[in-house]
């Protein structure tokens, strides 16, 4: 059995990790079609040893695709899943636009698969913001032993998050430091972003918070308990990939850093390294390529009954967007929960 998949975005940072893990894993796919808007027509992308020549999404008829993979941002996402879904293609995207639709299923795999089968009121499912993608990963074993009750997070979050862009927008200010150029203006963030951190990922709402902040908190309810506080601040930091964040946990129950330890090392998605003894944590560039969450520096919190600290690491272009796409399709899949086309029609 195997799966015609459109990827919408496909020259984007993260569509083009979607295109490489698909093949990386072995996806069931008979074929790649890579989309993206009239702009990028011309352009290809790599599909293991195979070159894709990227076609016009507004031309494309997904009339015989199943999956589309959609890493276009929201408003993109906006106009064209819901005309994608009444296709029949389902829709796993990337965007907040239908995130917190109480008709499309939100989905980490490793946390709440078993809610995929909403996904046939809309034929769309949402893959979360990358923050909470890692978070909820690292969370759930430890909510399942000791019911967590309030967390407050604190991240910091690589310039990656916010497109290749600001990637460049990085390097090209870094490189201004050291050669004595002259800067050029910040366009992706709001302040220099080169030897600084910026407390402001998203737009502000009306409450002091950001955006960015908003959503940990209401996808972390939706995915893993609505009766958990969440209080978040989130950071953006002069790093290329991956988004670390300090977690710090009340619970309900009693826990120790040991049990805790012991139940995030058999947790699936979770690697843990921490030995401070010999300096033993991970940093964004160790996880950078990686598929695992990373926790470290787990630690009990004197200051609270039932108070957990620790440090949770995830590349945010797979486990916080690719990866995690991918594994939704592959919950379809391996579920059952659709047929081919090609093979419904023969
Ligand atoms: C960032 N977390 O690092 C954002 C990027 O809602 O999918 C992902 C935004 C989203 O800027």
């Amino acid at each position: 059995m195997s799966f015609k998949i459109a990827i919408v975005g496909a020259t984007g940072n993260v569509g083009r990790e979607m295109i490489e893990i698909l093949h990386e894993r072995g996806f069931p796919a008979s074929t790649i079609v890579p989309l993206a808007s009239r702009r990028s027509l011309g352009q290809e992308v790599s599909y293991g040893d195979k070159t894709l020549k990227v076609q016009a999404l507004e031309n494309y008829d997904f009339s015989d695709t199943d999956i589309c993979l959609m890493s276009a941002g929201g408003s993109v996402s906006k106009e064209w899943s819901p005309k994608i879904g009444k296709k029949g293609c389902v829709v796993i995207d990337n965007s907040s636009a239908f995130r917190y639709d109480s008709d499309v299923p939100l989905i980490v795999p490793e946390v709440n698969a078993d809610a995929i089968v909403g996904f046939t009121k809309k034929n769309i499912i949402a893959n979360p913001n990358c923050s909470t993608a890692q978070l909820v990963v690292a969370l759930k074993p430890l909510h399942d032993f000791a019911i967590i009750k309030r967390i407050v997070v604190s991240t910091y979050q690589s310039v990656s998050g916010a497109g290749k862009d600001a990637m460049d927008e990085l390097f090209a200010q870094t490189r201004s430091v050291y050669v004595g150029d002259t800067f050029d203006e910040s366009k992706k963030f709001t302040k220099r972003i080169a030897f600084n951190v910026i407390p402001h990922i998203d737009e502000f709402m009306e409450d002091g918070s950001t955006k960015e902040e908003w959503k940990v908190s209401a996808e972390t309810k939706k995915m893993l308990d609505p009766k958990i506080k969440v209080t978040c601040t989130a950071v953006r930091v002069p790093v290329f990939i991956s988004h670390a964040e300090a977690v710090n946990i009340e619970f309900e129950n009693e826990i120790t850093a040991d049990q805790a330890r012991e139940i995030l090392r058999e947790a699936p998605g979770c690697l843990v390294v921490d030995n401070p003894a010999e300096n033993s944590y991970v940093t964004p560039i160790e996880a950078a390529g990686e598929d695992a969450t990373f926790i470290s520096r787990i630690r009990e919190d004197s200051t609270l009954d039932n108070g957990l600290n620790m440090w949770v690491v995830s590349d945010n272009l797979r486990k916080g967007a690719a990866l995690n796409t991918v594994q939704i399709a592959e919950v379809l899949v391996n579920r059952k929960l659709i047929t081919p086309k090609a093979q419904a029609a023969a």
